[in-house]
């Protein structure tokens, strides 16, 4: 069997995604996430110029050759770019090898390892009252992990809070702008905290996102002062390419940190992996080579004891959330799956069988990902520019977002 065509698929069912189609000379066909937010056309580009060219005529079984062939083919090494179009092949092959073998792809990777999928979903608001309602709507719907972003008084258009459950950050036409002021961030969130933990008790896992915006001794500071209500991970507390800064927050703090969203290969990890400066690591197939080298990663991590925690937020397509299931049903260091919903356009647009239940996620049980792109319907949906925010402070300073 040969690969005979690789489409590359573009669509805006509400946000872009970019997808790939692997068809193969016995009419096999896999699907593969290559959606890169705000930069979905540097990967299509990359794709069709780059890389199906070399893929014409290969043998779609030789899944880790194909990897290493576009990793160290490419000569430059690493990057979102490059890692999300590698990463889109490598989970179109895996469909490919699972639908040959008559095998969902969590069966290749070695079986089973728990019943579920734990997943988290986001909760926001703007009071504390608010947050507590979202929080509360999460708990009926039957999760037993939230994630809880409060808006902060000084701060318009701070990250995290959403108005309806499909949270998208990016807006359609260039860049918009928040704001950030990290003494009224610090001086707020404690108590946010409290409230919740008073509300619903110690069991609820309760996660909170930095979005890397502190100092390594800021994010020290919001660490302890978060202990009392014994988070399941403090997120991204600082840009996390200083890596040095991770020792000076692990020396005051038991808060369990958990970092990788923006991470594209197993060397951004391996550090912080290795010197145990984390608990979580949440790198993701679309963004760190597949469903191959996140393996690799998560197998580094376990010798250390730290734990999964893919990010899952709406702009990862149903393909990469699919591929991600089966690795996380496998794996025996999954810690926790994040998940948002996407809106029904996309649902439909990307047909798919995995489905939530008590706060887990299951996997479909058809041979491979056990999801599809419905390409006519894709169709209708052309793509739209669009941006993440940038972010400044009160003072109109750049910042990270
Ligand atoms: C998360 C993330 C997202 C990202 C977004 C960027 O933890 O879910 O931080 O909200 O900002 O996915 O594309
Ligand atoms: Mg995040």
């Amino acid at each position: 069997m040969k690969i005979v065509e690789a489409r590359v698929i573009v669509t805006c069912p509400g946000r872009n995604f970019v997808t790939l189609k692997i068809v193969c000379s016995d009419g096999t066909t896999g699907v593969g996430d290559a959606t890169l937010n705000g930069r979905e056309l540097a990967v299509a580009a990359y794709l069709t110029e780059h890389v199906v060219p070399a893929l014409i005529g290969r043998d779609p079984a030789r899944i880790e050759d194909t990897w290493q062939y576009l990793y160290r083919g490419a000569y430059w090494r690493r990057g979102p770019v490059t890692m999300t179009a590698i990463a889109a092949v490598d989970t179109a092959l895996w469909d490919i090898k699972g639908k040959v073998a008559g095998l969902p792809v969590y069966q290749l990777l070695g079986g089973r390892s728990r019943s579920g999928v734990q997943v988290y979903g986001h909760a926001s608001g703007s009071s504390t009252s608010d947050v507590l309602a979202s929080v509360a709507g999460f708990v009926s719907r039957g999760y037993r992990a939230v994630r809880v972003q409060a808006e902060v008084p000084g701060i318009p258009d701070i990250y995290g809070i959403s108005s309806g459950p499909a949270y998208e950050p990016a807006t359609f036409g260039v860049a918009t702008e928040s704001s950030w002021s990290t003494p009224d961030y610090l001086a707020h969130i404690p108590a946010v905290f409290e409230a919740v933990r008073d509300e619903f008790g110690p069991t609820l896992q309760l996660l909170h996102d930095v979005h890397h915006r502190l100092t390594p001794i800021e994010a020290a500071r919001l660490g302890k002062s978060l202990e009392p209500y014994a988070l399941t991970w403090m997120e991204d507390p600082v840009p996390a390419e200083l890596q040095d800064g991770f020792r000076l927050i692990r020396q005051h703090t038991t808060t369990p940190l958990a970092v990788g969203e923006v991470f594209n290969s197993i060397f951004d990890c391996s550090t912080l992996i290795s010197e145990r400066l984390i608990d979580y690591i949440r790198t993701t197939v679309v963004h760190a080579g597949g469903i191959t080298h996140l393996r690799r990663i998560f197998d580094l991590a376990a010798l250390y004891q730290v734990r999964s925690g893919s990010h899952g937020a709406t702009d990862l397509s149903p393909v990469c959330m699919s591929a991600a299931l089966h690795l996380d049903l496998a794996i025996p260091n999954f810690g926790l799956q994040e998940y948002m919903p996407h809106t029904a356009e996309t649902d439909a647009v990307f047909p798919h069988g995995y489905r939530f239940a008590d706060g887990y996620l299951h996997p479909a049980e058809e041979p491979g990902l056990g999801v599809d792109i419905d390409e006519s319907l894709a169709a209708t949906f052309p793509y739209r520019p669009a941006a993440l925010p940038v972010n400044r402070l009160t003072d109109g300073t750049m910042h990270d977002w």
